[in-house]
């Protein structure tokens, strides 16, 4: 139940939301707030005022599952409009996390304390909205119209000692002092007679017109057909007019962006997210394994991508190869990624170090025996693993957890190949590891439910997104490339170039087409794969066949020019696939970027049918998480199944039947699932 509670401390009014579980800004609660606001105004005994929250954070923002609804005043903005013009100072005093509306109020407060674990930050363009509560217009005036714009345009919080160099917060206290810090600073500042410090009446730190215009051209190129971001950038270039005219322009964008329909499409993603961390079946009081130290094993891009991933979380980690040259050079590379994440998020060297320090190089697969936690990531081959896992068998001390990073092998098999086929499971990170925020969870047929537990609360601790899936081939991501990858190449030979391909896609909203995607990760790794399987892709085969395995090679579909990760159109492409035509008697036919998108998305969702069906993924909102996070469908669109019932699944199906039978391939014939779900009148999320 949600409370908002008066109390003094002296001649101090500490006013506390109590709103959990993360004390959201429902409409009670900013009812409450703005009297408990004017009761402490009122009273003469009063000289300031304190903001604390009650559990674990403070504001989380406004309760989203408010939001688009009919408003009810006081609305944020005006609560903000409260805050910022009481006569008697404001001290917020922050724990956990300030995002969106709560950092808002916060920054309407004249002065702000955090805890140094706290977490400040406006995601709302991750919901597809921008701040409404006049965070777009306080923000640049308080860090400056650059950090201001990073901050917005990314949705990605910064931590409180970011905040302090920043002049976002005022200064820092520890969790158990954090109350009497905030206090004893409202009563200095009584003391030394300060006047409220308001952010509305600074100006905005240079924020010329070029900061603007190259924000617009960085967003319309990285976030193609995603609103918010842009209009993010449109209210924080009206910082730089009068407050109150920059408000009511901050207003404006807000409203357009709440009545449009990527908000609702990405509050549907939001939910996916909470929906996606229950597991039926899997009890909230098990037994906790804790993970104080891990073990990788394979010094390869996936490996030291893990191992870093560790160590930026501060879990020390053992990085094993059995090759001292691999180990080297894998080492090399972490340390050259975890330099350029570092400098993008400000981390001072002094820091980088330490973590840097949390990986212990090793040969030896005996330094895996302590750990709590032990990752394979060699070469794809199941006797390799199988024969490494036998070996941490009889290594790794009892109640580790074994887990495989493989893309698409069996973890059943795998997990046989040890005594201890409870303790091993599939934890698929995508690559680079230390970018991508997927991972896929697989639980095999004896993986105890422990196991399985904490193996996702060490993901969401490397702040990672887990999503649980079960042991199929190439589980539920892969998979469903598979069949998007078939139907790109079917797409060449029916008479599509990889420009077009790729060019629909980008349209679409994808970051980068599937070919520009495959020169990128290597085109061998594939082509081996579909030689074991004796599957033919006559374009792709016949590009390997060329040496052109992508940009490693200088040229895949793309060519590159040297030191450039620019695809160019290339003749020899052109070549191959008019060779390839010909052999296979096929009159190219010009295809239209819309056919181009539904001949890539409808396979896809059709193979997502049967693996829903299969119960190899759970739910239709897992499957729209695997595919924004690690594959780079628009988060905007919703993921693939959204996006299907939005289309409506009788134009999918119909679509479906048409391909399979023009292509004559009975594998688009459409799923089961699909032709009962058109029956029933349902889509896959009614
Ligand atoms: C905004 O503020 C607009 C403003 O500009 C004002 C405009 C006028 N509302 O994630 P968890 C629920 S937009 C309602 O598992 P964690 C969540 O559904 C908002 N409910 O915990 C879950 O419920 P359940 C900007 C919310 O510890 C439970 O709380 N703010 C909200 O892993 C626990 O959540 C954001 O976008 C909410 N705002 O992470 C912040 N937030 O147990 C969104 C959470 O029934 N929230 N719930 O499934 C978060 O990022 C994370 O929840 C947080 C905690 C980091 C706070």
């Amino acid at each position: 139940m949600a409370d908002v509670r008066l109390e003094r401390a002296g001649d101090i009014a500490v006013i506390e939301i109590d709103n959990p579980p993360v004390n959201a800004l429902s409409h009670a609660v900013r009812a409450a707030l703005a009297s408990r606001l004017d009761e402490a105004m009122a009273d003469n005994a009063v000289k300031a005022a304190v903001i604390v929250c009650a559990g674990r954070t403070f504001v989380a923002g406004a309760d989203i599952n408010e939001l688009g609804k009919p408003r009810t005043p006081p609305l944020t903005v005006d609560l903000a409009t409260q805050l910022d013009g009481c006569t008697k100072p404001v001290v917020a005093a922050i724990h956990g996390t300030a995002l969106g509306g709560g950092l808002e109020l916060a920054l309407a407060c004249h002065w702000r304390v955090a805890t140094p674990d706290a977490r400040l930050g406006l995601p709302e363009v991750k919901l597809g909205i921008i701040p409404g509560g006049g965070g777009t217009q306080r923000l640049p005036r308080a860090i400056g119209a650059k950090a201001a714009l990073d901050m917005i345009v990314s949705g990605e919080p910064i931590g409180a000692a970011a905040a302090l160099d920043a002049g976002l917060v005022d200064a820092l206290a520890t969790h158990d002092d954090l109350r009497t810090t905030a206090v004893a600073l409202a009563r200095r500042i009584v003391a030394e007679k300060r006047p409220p410090k308001r952010l509305r009446d600074r100006a905005v730190a240079s924020a010329p017109a070029e900061l603007f215009s190259r924000a617009r051209s960085d967003v319309a190129r990285r976030h193609r057909g995603f609103e918010a971001p842009l209009k993010a950038v449109d209210a924080v270039a009206a910082a730089a007019m009068r407050f109150d005219d920059g408000l009511n322009r901050e207003q404006t964008l807000f409203a357009e962006l709440l009545r449009g329909p990527q908000f609702g499409t990405l509050r549907h993603v939001f939910f996916a997210e909470r929906e996606a961390a229950k597991i039926p079946d899997l009890a909230a009081d098990l037994p906790k394994r804790d993970i104080g130290q891990a073990a990788v094993i394979g010094a390869g891009t996936m490996g030291g991508g893990i191992a870093l991933c560790f160590a930026d979380a501060g879990i020390p980690v053992t990085l094993i190869d059995s090759d001292r040259v691999g180990l080297e050079r894998g080492l090399g590379t972490l340390r050259k990624n975890f330099e350029a994440s570092a400098r993008r998020r400000n981390l001072p060297a002094a820091e980088l170090d330490k973590r840097l320090a949390m990986i212990k190089p090793s040969l030896r697969l005996a330094d895996a025996a302590t750990a709590d936690i032990v990752i394979e990531a060699v070469f794809e081959d199941l006797a390799l693993k199988q024969s490494i896992f036998g070996k941490l068998d009889a290594i790794v001390k009892p109640g580790a957890i074994l887990a495989s990073n493989t893309s698409y092998q069996d973890i059943d098999r795998i997990a046989a190949s040890t005594k201890r086929p409870a303790d091993v499971l599939g934890l698929h990170f995508f690559s680079p590891a230390h970018v991508m925020r997927l991972v896929e969870v697989v639980r095999a047929k004896a993986t105890a439910p422990t196991v399985l537990a904490a193996s996702l609360a060490l993901v969401r601790k490397l702040r990672k997104l887990p999503v649980v899936v079960g042991v199929a081939p190439g589980f539920v991501g892969n998979r469903m490339l598979f069949e998007r990858s078939r139907e790109a190449e079917r797409l060449l030979r029916d008479g599509a170039l990889p420009h077009d391909v790729d060019l629909a896609m980008v349209e679409f909203g994808f970051p980068m087409g599937p070919f520009a995607a495959a020169d990128l990760a290597g085109l061998d790794v594939a082509w081996s794969t579909r030689k074991v399987h004796g599957i033919a892709f006559p374009v792709a085969d016949a590009l390997c066949e060329a040496g052109r395995y992508g940009q490693k090679t200088g040229k895949g579909y793309y060519r590159y020019e040297a030191g450039s990760r620019e695809g160019l159109a290339d003749p020899e492409t052109d070549r191959i696939v008019a060779a390839v035509r010909e052999q296979l008697g096929v009159t190219p036919k010009p295809i239209a970027a819309g056919v181009i998108v539904e001949r890539l998305i409808y396979p896809m969702v059709n193979q997502a049918a049967r693996l829903l069906e299969a119960g190899v993924a759970l739910r239709p909102g897992d499957i729209d998480l695997i595919w924004i996070n690690g594959y780079g469908f628009p988060a905007w669109r919703g993921g693939p199944m959204f996006y299907a019932d939005q289309i409506g699944l009788a134009n999918v199906r119909d679509r479906l039947t048409h391909l399979a039978r023009e292509l004559g391939e009975t594998a688009l014939e459409p799923a089961p699932l699909l032709e009962r779900r058109v029956k029933e009148g349902r889509g896959f999320y009614s």
